[in-house]
């Protein structure tokens, strides 16, 4: 029987997503792309799930599209890109950005192509230190998708960006947390404790106000600053109705640890 292309633990407050099809370092096909989305929806689903942590199993992160998939013949129809992209890789990045908690992603060995740009789509991105980022996307004669031409000038800056576009060559680990493409990159051996860490420390967060946070961050960089600061009124206004507020404020001026209950 086949391996599944996902693997779905539940841990205590959030849900461990591995990619898994290793012997392609964890490339898309449509399978792989069919579960992870049905894993991210159950996530979502779960009042009890505060996080996602999402990794590749093997030594690769993930090396974006199969490209087995993709070969032509000599002189067939091309296939339809822009309908691959519209059915799976968009909507992919949307799910991520748009889940209702904090989705941390172990970079565990090389990210490339639409690989890469999903690590990069994620909230908390850490990186072991012999992983990669790599925008394989012009050896190959594409162009970077997966929403890699919206975070990499927002994230690395414009030079960065084009050089990592037009050249494709790996970008370290170290070198992505210098450029602030990633949150942290860490020794290979402490990777996944640190992203547990991470996860267990949102378990226990106002998931709501995360939530809300993490809103208000997908729009600021297309939003005006007059946008921006009526998002935060409206936005702050919801996190002032949640319970977990009060409880906050309560604990704080009880000097106790909050209890907070998360997603409601
Ligand atoms: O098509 C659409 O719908 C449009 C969307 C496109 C999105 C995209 O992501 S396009 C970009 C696709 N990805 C790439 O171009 C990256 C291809 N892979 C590589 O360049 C290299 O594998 C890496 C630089 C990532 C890693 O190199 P290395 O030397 O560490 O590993 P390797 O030996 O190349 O790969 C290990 C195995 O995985 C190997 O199989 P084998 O020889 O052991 O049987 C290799 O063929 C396989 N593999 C790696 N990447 C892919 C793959 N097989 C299929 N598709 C891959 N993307």
């Amino acid at each position: 029987m086949d391996e599944k292309p996902v693997l779905v633990e539940s841990r205590q407050g959030y849900r461990l997503i591995t990619l898994n099809r290793p012997s392609r370092l964890n490339s898309f096909n449509e399978a792989m792309h069919l579960a992870l989305r049905a894993a991210l929806a159950e996530a979502e689903a779960d009042n009890s799930c505060r996080s996602v942590l999402l990794t590749g199993s093997g030594r690769g992160f993930c090396a974006g599209q199969d490209l087995s998939d993709r070969v032509m013949g000599e002189g067939a129809e091309p296939p339809d890109l822009g309908r691959t992209i519209e059915a799976f890789y968009s909507p992919l990045v949307k799910q991520l950005r748009a889940l209702p908690m904090p989705v941390v992603c172990a970079v565990n060995g090389v990210a490339a192509g639409a690989g890469a740009n999903i690590a990069l789509s994620c909230d908390i991105v850490l990186a072991g230190r012999s992983a990669s980022f790599l925008e394989a996307f012009a050896r190959i004669g594409l162009i970077p998708d997966a929403g890699g031409t919206y975070f990499l000038p927002r994230l690395a800056g414009e030079a960065r960006a084009r050089g990592m576009t037009l050249l494709a060559e790996p970008v370290t680990a170290e070198m992505a947390a210098n450029w602030g493409l990633i949150w942290k990159c860490v020794d290979d051996q402490v990777l996944m404790g640190e992203a547990h860490a991470i996860c267990a420390r949102f378990a226990e967060a106002p998931t709501k106000g995360l939530a809300l946070a993490k809103q208000a961050l997908n729009a600021s960089s297309t939003n005006t600053l007059d946008e921006q600061l009526a998002l935060e009124r409206d936005l702050q206004r919801e996190a002032g109705r949640t319970e977990d507020y009060a409880e906050g404020v309560r604990a704080f001026m009880e000097k106790r640890k909050a209890n907070f209950k998360g997603r409601t």
